[in-house]
């Protein structure tokens, strides 16, 4: 595929329409559609072409972008379109069971399929920061890489369609666990005289410090070595945890956002004082897989 191929976008919500927007800006014949016309406007404006169905915009080119808000609604729009010969890159979010079966429905349909995740919100796209993970067929992400590259940077993840959304939920599962640290953290300082901002200065690189952990887990999980140079070994965390609890009971908050982790390590001390005490955290990655 050259640089400038043509391509169909299905879906114009608030991420379809800046995936379109760098397409059009990037020189791409865009052909659009979306359940709701009204919502193609922007991009008709700047030089796409509005399909009158799911099915027209289809047909107009062989690679077809789907970025709607489910998996169901990519089985409404596409139910009537012939997908024989055509390239799906599926944005849509999904689980791994959803990404696999639509890769075969496409295939029974004649249709290559692959999956995205897109790690990225609206404003991002077109901007560094932005990228796909994208799985499922090897030959369709080379052949269309450099256009897929336009809104956002690429990785491939491997030919299983579901690892594409696999990783996506993981990454955004750490990023709500993230959530959750930073809103216990704002609320225990809500009630002092610390200026949000300050205490956000003082936060942002604690978590950017602590996020470089997770290479020491990974390391841990493909070893199994769990207590090897532990630096903060379970035993100390645990005791620590009383400190934070109380922290909250004097502070006014609720600790239902903290409580389950420090739960999971205390589970994990009390199964094995002598053992598990000496170990990394990476141990309780085992705890949730029973
Ligand atoms: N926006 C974000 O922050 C995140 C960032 C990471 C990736 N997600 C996923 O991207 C998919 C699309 O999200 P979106 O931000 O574009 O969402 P909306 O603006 O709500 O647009 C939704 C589009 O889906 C169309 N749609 C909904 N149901 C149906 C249906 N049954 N049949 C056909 N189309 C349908 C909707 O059409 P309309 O409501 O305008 O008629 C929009 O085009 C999504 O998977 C995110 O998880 C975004």
């Amino acid at each position: 595929m050259t640089d400038n191929s043509p391509l169909t976008l299905l879906g114009t919500g608030a991420m379809g329409t800046a995936l379109g927007r760098a397409w059009l800006a990037a020189g791409h014949p865009l052909t659009v559609w979306n359940r709701t016309p009204a919502r193609t406007a922007a991009l008709t404006a700047e030089g796409a072409v509005t399909a009158g169905s799911a099915a027209e915009a289809v047909a107009a080119n062989r690679l077809v972008v789907v970025c709607l808000l489910d998996d169901a609604s990519v089985g409404q729009a596409l139910a009537d379109a012939d997908l024989t010969g055509r390239d799906l890159v599926n944005l849509t979010t999904g689980t791994p069971a959803d990404a696999r079966a639509r890769a075969a429905w496409a295939e029974e349909r004649g249709a290559r399929l692959l999956d995205g995740g897109i790690m990225a919100v609206p404003p991002m796209i077109g901007t560094p920061g932005a990228y796909v993970l994208y799985s499922g067929r090897a030959d369709l992400f080379e052949e269309h890489r450099d256009t897929l590259a336009v809104p956002a940077g690429t990785r491939y993840t491997g030919t299983d369609p579901g690892l594409a959304a696999l990783y996506d939920v993981a990454l955004l599962s750490a990023m709500y666990g993230m959530f959750a640290g930073v809103t216990h953290a704002f609320a225990l300082v809500r009630r002092e005289e610390v200026a949000p901002g300050e205490f956000a200065d003082v936060l942002v690189p604690w978590l950017h410090a602590m996020a470089g952990t997770a290479h020491g887990t990974a390391e841990r999980l493909a070893s199994g070595d769990y207590t090897g140079g532990v630096v903060s070994p379970l035993a100390m965390q645990v005791a620590g945890a009383g400190t934070l609890l109380r922290t909250a009971q004097e502070q006014g908050v609720r600790t239902e956002l903290l409580r389950p982790f420090l739960d999971l390590m205390r589970r994990r001390l009390e199964a094995g004082p002598a053992t598990h005490g000496a170990e990394d955290i990476a141990g309780l990655v085992d705890l949730l897989r029973p």
